[in-house]
């Protein structure tokens, strides 16, 4: 049986990427969420994972005498192991295009993720609105995920970038999360598709998860719920 160890699901965005993949595609495998207290080496954090992980990192992934570790290569392995699930879109050119998406997605937008780290139950249109309006580094990575976006559902006809779901929908379901919790302004395609995302089952169990945590980690004070 896989074994998928992950961080608190309110935010861990990284870990967010495979566990939606992980249900979506129906991956029998058994979850360890580590509560991320800090990232210390004393944090209980750091001791969980130094027996098993090289990085100390999460998501990772445990596959009988393999491990595997960063979400990129996690879901790599995934659909290597798994072909008839079709992690990737079929057509080489479309795969090519979203193995380039999830890369670009997974060393990029450095901004957005600065400025708006995901906190799933946090609702924060005020700080949400702050950042749009004295970031503009934020502004660029948000009208260029916009642009790829539309780009991707016109040519492949939606619902998901790729048409059917794919990696390339589990990469972006955190920035949906993102987008949502500090509700910055999209055209309305987008914001259609950041609800489709939201609507799939793999999505939604995430996120039920992370609301019934009710672990909200202190260096994430700044991030709390607000209403
Ligand atoms: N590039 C890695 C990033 C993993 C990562 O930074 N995970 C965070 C939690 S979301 C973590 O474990 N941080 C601990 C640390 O930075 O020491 C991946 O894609 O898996």
């Amino acid at each position: 049986m896989l074994q998928f160890h992950t961080g608190n699901k309110n935010y861990s965005s990284w870990s967010m990427r495979v566990g939606v993949l992980l249900a979506q595609a129906q991956i029998p495998h058994e979850e360890t969420v580590l509560r991320m207290d800090g990232f210390g080496p004393d944090s209980e954090f750091k001791q969980r994972l130094r027996a098993i992980s090289p990085t100390g990192k999460v998501p990772l992934l445990i596959d009988g005498d393999t491990t595997v570790w960063d979400s990129l290569a996690i879901v790599e392995y995934l659909a290597e192991r798994f072909p008839e699930k079709h992690l990737w879109p079929q057509d080489g050119s479309a795969r090519a295009r979203a193995r380039s998406v999830v890369a670009e997605l997974h060393s990029g937008f450095g901004a957005l993720r600065q400025h708006c780290s995901m906190s799933i139950e946090a609702q924060l249109p005020d700080v949400g609105a702050i950042i749009w309006r004295d970031q503009p580094t934020v502004r660029a990575d948000v009208q260029r995920a916009v642009d790829l976006i539309t780009e991707l559902l016109a040519t492949y006809g939606g619902p998901m970038l790729f048409g059917a779901f794919s990696i390339a929908d589990a990469w972006y379901a955190p920035m949906c999360m993102r987008f949502a919790t500090y509700a910055l302004p999209l055209p309305r395609q987008v914001q259609d598709y950041v609800q489709r995302v939201q609507a799939l089952p793999g999505v939604k169990a995430w996120v039920d998860a992370a609301h019934a945590e009710q672990d909200f980690l202190a260096f994430m004070e700044p991030y709390r719920l607000r209403r």
